[in-house]
Order: structure tokens, then C-alpha cells, then sequence
């Protein structure tokens, strides 16, 4: 086992990471930014260190400061959280030439997920279902039309180096098609240094649905259910579940065996999760995220395992403390992410909270590193908190996270509180009716 981990990021995740690295009885090494010197990441570690400046390229992204910290602290391995550097396959490798253990898949997963168009071909020769479309890159014009006729109109066009929505086109009628295409490459070939693109049948009402997977490396995997991530806004999601509610256990243990035994075939190592659009009973294969989610916290409320726990166990060469037989999926969890932003426009809404107050109970949680009189610095993201709630079914869920938000106080600064409080009471979102489109819709007819 580690003897020192480094947190490679700030804010909630590092206290999560924090928390479950103490618990192993593991020293925790913090970094931190020099607008970060008043963190609750920073006072809650055994050791900081100053990594640079406020700009996240100067510090939770500059490689040569963190090893740098890394070696003057002794650290064994770093977590890098999510974001900043946590798919960066050139870190996995630069930690791996220093002796540091990254708490992570290989630096080779992280590098095929990060190309869409192998990681969808590699997933489909592993058995994962994916959404019809083009088998590898396409270049001309005549190809993408061939391929268009076949799948049948509207068609998508995506960057094999985007991913997160980004660099995507449609066309609903081979009209629209060469406009698509073009425009979906030089924007790929200016976005990413990359224009290879795909084309992918456009599944007009999807649900977003994610598989949860750890795998040990050594040939073993399981899945710990799934995740509903379709209340989105731009791509940043903002209420998660677990279980979807569109899924039955049947459903749920098929993808999952499915999923899980792909992870197990590729010898993959660590928390992974195996993204899906859901439509009309199906599933179709979009993307693979080599790192812990933001919404994790559903799982671990509806599972009982410790998804950084396992993390860790995992890159120590202690393997995964459950089999598959022995998880087990009880009740429902919600998650309500409370960014600093106005609840309509979701502009950001930095500076100092006055006043914070998190709600408690049975089947409460509140990750966050915020506190009252704490000052949001302006220059990461605006995530301050994550409410999860747990109940034995989803309406005591519901119930729970009505009550919770209620007692929920963020003074001084504006946050996405609110919405959630007009969420828990609507009846879509009460009967779990919903797609990826919904929030968007529902946000413009109730300006
Ligand atoms: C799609 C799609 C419809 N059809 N692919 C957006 C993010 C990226 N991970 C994949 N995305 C989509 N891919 C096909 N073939 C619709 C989306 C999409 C979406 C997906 C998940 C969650 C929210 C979304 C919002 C808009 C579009």
C-alpha cells in the first residue's frame, strides 16, 4: 500500500480524495494554486505545497511542478481527480519514468478513449453495442453520402478527438450533408490539431446513460450499475441518478455484464466509466471516461462501495475488494450539483460566500470545499457543492432531496440552488420522464 498520496487538483475532489486516502491510514500530500492558499484541501492535508500561480496551465495543469512537489514530499502515487490532468496519457507516462504511481488506468487506455473513433472500435469488437455509423475515419464527400444512405437521415458528424459535445454537426437530408462534413473538420482540425471525423446515425431523444466499471488489470472487472446523466445543460450535467429510472433489473445486469466483461478482456485498471445513449429499450455506445466522475456519489450511496477506495487499492496491486456476485444495488440516489452561477443564465457568480449551510439526516451527503466566508477565486470551475441524497425508493429520494434542499443556505453569491428546488417539484422530473433535451426545453419555456 502507499505510504503518501498527491491530490492533483483542488476544490471538492480533493477532499474526497483526501478523506478516502486518511481512511486507509494513507499521508495526503495537497497542491495548490497561489489563489488557493485558503482551501479547505490545503488545511485538511498532512503537507502542502504552492504549485504556481492562479491560472490552472501555471499550476493544476503544469506537469513539472507537481513531480517537482511529488519528489520533495516523497509522495508514492498521485490522484489526479477528474478534469485538469486526469486523462492526460503523457502524465500517466512522465509519472511512470519518475517511479510515481498514478492512480489511474495505462497511459495506453487513456490514449485509446481519447481517440473516439478507436475507442469505438474497440469497444465493438469487445461486444458493447454502438450506434451505427461510419467503421473508422471519413474523408470524402461520396463515402460519407454512401454511408449517410445506408444509416438513414439525420446523421451526426463527430471529431474522433472531441468528445464532451464538442465539434459535433448534423444533417437531417443528404442536402446538408457536405456543409456538415466540412465545417465539422476544419472546426475538429482548429479545435484539436485533428480533423479525422466519423459519422454516426443522430439519435433524436436519448437518455444518457453511464455504466460504472472498475477493473483490476490483471483480467477482472465489475460493473456497479449505472448512472441517468440526461438533465444537462451544454453538456454540463446537473442532477444524476442512480438507478435510471428507465431501466429495469434485467436491463440493468445485461448492459452491466456486457460492460463489465469487455473492461475484463482489455486488462483494464481503475474506475472507468462506459458512457451510453439509451432510446426505444436500446443502448448505444458513445464514449469511455478513464477517470472517477463527478457524479460518483450516486453509485457509492446505491452500492456501499468506496469508489476511491477501490481506486486505490487497485493501482497499489491490491485488486478489487468485491466480486460481482456481492454487489448489490439498494434503493435510490439523487446528486444536485450546486455550482456559483445564476439559476437561469448560468453565468458564473464568484466572490464571497457569507453564509453556508449544508442540510444533514439519514441519507444525506454534501461534498464540497466551500465554507461561510470563503471566496471563490474566478478562475476554475464553478462547482462548490454536490448534494447527494439517498432513499430506499425514489420517491423517498425525491422527498429527502426536497427537504434537504430546503434546509440548504448559500449566501452571498448566486447558485443553481433554486433550479433544483423547481426541479423536485416538477412532474416530468418526479415521474422520471425525461431526456437529454428536457432541461434545455423546460429552461426556455420558463424563463
Ligand atoms: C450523440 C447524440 C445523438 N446521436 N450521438 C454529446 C456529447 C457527446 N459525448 C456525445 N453527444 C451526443 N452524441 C448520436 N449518434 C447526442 C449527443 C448529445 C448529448 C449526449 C449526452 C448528453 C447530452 C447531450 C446533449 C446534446 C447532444
Amino acid at each position: 500500500m502507499f505510504q503518501k498520496i498527491l491530490i492533483a487538483n483542488r476544490g471538492e475532489i480533493a477532499l474526497r480524495v483526501l478523506r478516502a486516502a486518511k481512511e486507509l491510514g494513507i499521508k495526503t500530500v495537497a497542491v495548490h494554486s497561489t489563489a488557493d492558499a485558503e482551501a479547505m484541501h490545503v488545511r485538511l492535508a498532512d503537507e502542502s505545497v504552492c504549485i504556481g500561480p492562479p491560472a490552472a496551465r501555471d499550476s493544476y495543469l503544469n506537469i513539472h511542478q507537481i513531480v517537482a512537489a511529488c519528489e520533495v514530499t516523497g509522495a508514492d502515487a498521485i490522484h489526479p481527480g477528474y478534469g485538469f490532468l486526469s486523462e492526460n496519457a503523457k502524465f500517466a507516462e512522465i509519472l511512470a519514468a519518475h517511479n510515481i504511481t498514478f492512480i489511474g488506468p495505462s497511459a495506453e487506455h487513456i490514449r485509446l478513449m481519447g481517440d473516439k473513433i478507436e475507442a469505438k472500435r474497440t469497444v465493438r469488437k469487445l461486444g458493447i453495442p454502438v450506434v451505427p455509423g461510419s467503421e473508422g475515419a471519413v474523408r470524402e464527400e461520396d463515402e460519407a453520402r454512401k454511408i449517410a444512405a445506408e444509416i438513414g437521415y439525420p446523421v451526426l458528424i463527430k471529431a474522433s478527438a472531441g468528445g464532451g459535445g464538442r465539434g459535433m454537426k448534423v444533417a437531417r437530408s443528404q442536402a446538408e450533408l457536405a456543409q456538415a462534413l466540412s465545417t465539422a473538420r476544419s472546426e475538429a482540425g482548429a479545435a484539436f490539431g485533428d480533423d479525422a471525423v466519423y459519422i454516426e446515425k443522430y439519435l433524436e431523444k436519448p437518455r444518457h446513460i453511464e455504466v460504472q466499471v472498475v477493473g483490476d488489470g490483471a483480467g477482472n472487472a465489475v460493473h456497479l450499475g449505472e448512472r441517468d446523466c440526461s438533465l444537462q445543460r451544454r453538456h454540463q450535467k446537473l442532477w444524476e441518478e442512480a438507478n435510471s429510472p428507465a431501466l429495469n433489473a434485467d436491463e440493468r445486469m445485461r448492459i452491466g455484464g456486457i460492460v463489465a466483461k469487455a473492461i475484463a478482456d482489455m486488462g483494464y485498471s481503475g474506475a472507468g466509466t462506459v458512457e451510453f445513449l439509451y432510446e426505444n429499450g436500446e443502448f448505444y455506445f458513445i464514449e469511455m471516461n478513464t477517470r472517477l466522475q463527478v457524479e460518483h456519489p450516486v453509485t457509492e450511496a446505491i452500492t456501499g462501495i468506496d469508489l476511491v477506495h477501490e481506486q486505490i487499492r487497485v493501482a497499489s496491486g491490491g485488486g478489487l475488494s468485491v466480486k460481482q456476485e456481492d454487489v448489490r444495488f439498494f434503493g435510490h440516489a439523487i446528486e444536485c450539483r450546486i455550482n456559483a452561477e445564476d439559476p437561469r443564465t448560468f453565468i458564473p457568480s464568484p466572490g464571497t460566500i457569507t453564509h453556508f449551510h449544508t442540510p444533514g439526516g439519514l441519507g444525506v451527503r454534501v461534498d464540497s470545499g466551500v465554507y461561510s466566508g470563503y471566496r471563490i477565486p474566478p478562475y476554475y470551475d464553478s462547482l462548490i457543492g454536490k448534494l447527494i441524497v439517498h432513499g430506499r425508493n425514489r420517491v423517498e429520494c425525491m422527498m429527502r432531496l426536497r427537504r434537504a434542499l430546503d434546509e440548504f443556505v448559500v449566501d452571498g453569491i448566486k447558485s443553481t440552488l433554486p433550479l433544483f428546488q423547481e426541479l423536485v417539484g416538477n412532474v416530468d422530473v418526479a415521474n422520471g420522464d425525461y431526456d437529454i433535451h428536457w432541461l434545455e426545453n423546460y429552461l426556455a419555456d420558463h424563463q
